[in-house]
């Protein structure tokens, strides 16, 4: 088993709603071990979009990274994401942050994720969830790299919470139902 880390953002449409169907999906691929809270997020590197809601996940799986990607990949179109600029608006992203320790990079996919520790958005929700955990390139924890980030226009809402009862995912000690 491999535990592995993702960022999930959306600045269209229901933002919250498309959280948490993109993580039901998951959930149907993967083990869930972990969800932060929401986080609203002012636009990063392309500013003049929407606001976003961004969430931070562990979640357990055998599937090699690539693999991984192609489900994140097709979970973004089947949940309807049109292709936008770069940096640009969208329904649903799903990135891999981390990957064990694994270090790979290709044309396709890089992980870490390269820009990790300049994103607030990603680093404070990931802080909620594994704060000492260290990037395998630079030795930094999370909370590290959070610390030398600016953290304005980065909110914490509220933990998530999921009406449709399709499935029960174990989130730390509690149950929460995906
Ligand atoms: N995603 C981007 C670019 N900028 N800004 C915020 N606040 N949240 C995001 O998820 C985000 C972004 C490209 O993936
Ligand atoms: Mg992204
Ligand atoms: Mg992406």
């Amino acid at each position: 088993m491999s535990l592995m880390y993702l960022s999930l953002g959306s600045n269209l449409n229901d933002r919250y709603a498309n959280l948490q169907q993109a993580i039901a999906r998951l959930g149907e691929h993967f083990t869930i071990t972990a969800i932060s809270p929401v986080y609203a997020t002012e636009p990063w590197g392309d500013t003049d979009q929407p606001p976003f809601l961004n969430v931070c996940v562990a979640a357990a799986t055998t599937t090699p990274p690539r693999d991984v990607l192609h489900i994140l990949k097709t979970i973004e179109v089947e949940m309807g994401r049109q292709p936008s600029r770069h940096w640009g608006p969208r329904l649903i992203d799903i990135d891999i942050l981390f990957y064990d320790k694994l270090i790979l990079a290709d044309e396709e996919l890089t992980i870490p994720h390269p820009r990790i520790a300049a994103r607030a958005f990603v680093l404070a929700p990931l802080a909620d969830i594994i704060p000492t955990f260290h990037h395998p390139q630079t030795g930094e924890t999370v909370e590290e790299m959070l610390e030398r980030v600016d953290t304005a226009g980065v909110e914490r809402l509220f933990e998530m919470q999921f009406p449709n009862r399709a499935r029960d995912v174990a989130v730390g000690q509690k149950q929460a139902t995906v």
